[in-house]
């Protein structure tokens, strides 16, 4: 019964690896560079995403992954992103986002060469790091609030993204937290990480992210 079990997993595991390497293919042949962002609930994903609109007007357009609510989507369309709002709540309430799912869901935008998409992974650091969305880039966004430790206790998605961005940098002021400890655990999990540091409530660290965006783009 076990090995059973394993085997439907592992198939799962499969269509879903072999859609997000057509994904990542057809979106770099388009032009469109591709990032899923994961995280904690409440890090500062959605925040961000608002803050980086006016950076980039009209070209962005992001999938928002959440169990229930299409308040992030209308977040998001209240700044000028178009978005699409995936609940899994309605079949099961997965707690991540599948590389189909992005696929149905690109049916509805329309994207065109120099976009950036970008999925908002539901909120939890351990399951939307175990499926490949087909991303060129993943990264994690870490808010100051949750502890130096989380990268040791959760390295799956650390050890599975290309960036970090430490959130909610503002806050450091009220909180007991090592910010190099914090840093360094995150490269002890991936010592390839590029960390940028930011506050999408004062605008700090800011340029670093669009800079990078605007490095990275098609
Ligand atoms: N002080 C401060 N608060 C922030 C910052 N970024 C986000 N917040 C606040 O943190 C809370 C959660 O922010 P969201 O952007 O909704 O976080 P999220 O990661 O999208 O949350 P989920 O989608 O629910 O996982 C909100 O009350 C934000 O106003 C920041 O840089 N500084
Ligand atoms: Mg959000």
């Amino acid at each position: 019964m076990e090995k059973k079990v394993i085997r439907v997993l592992e198939k799962i595991l499969n269509v879903n690896d072999r859609i997000a390497d057509e994904l990542r293919q057809d979106l770099k042949e388009k032009g469109v560079l591709y990032l899923n962002l994961m995280s904690s609930p409440g890090s500062g994903k959605t925040s961000l995403l608002e803050r980086t609109s006016s950076f980039f007007p009209e070209i962005i357009s992001v999938i928002e992954g959440d169990i229930q609510t299409t308040l992030d989507a209308e977040r998001l369309e209240a700044v000028g992103i178009t978005s699409f709002q995936i609940n899994t709540g309605a079949f099961g309430g997965d707690c991540h986002l599948e590389a189909g799912w992005i696929s149905s869901a690109l049916e509805e935008l329309e994207l065109k060469k120099g976009d950036l998409l970008f999925v908002e992974n539901i909120g939890n650091l351990v399951c939307p790091a175990e499926f490949d969305v087909g991303a060129h880039l993943n990264g994690v966004v870490l808010s100051v609030t949750e502890g130096e430790d989380k990268p040791l206790k959760y390295p799956l998605a650390f050890r599975n993204s290309q960036f970090c961005l430490i959130s909610k940098l503002d806050l450091l002021p009220y909180l007991d937290i090592d910010l190099q400890r914090m840093m360094d655990n995150v490269l002890q999990i991936n010592p390839d990480m590029d960390i940028i540091k930011i506050s999408s409530k004062t605008g700090e660290g800011i340029e670093d992210w669009i800079n990078f965006l605007q490095e990275k783009k098609y």
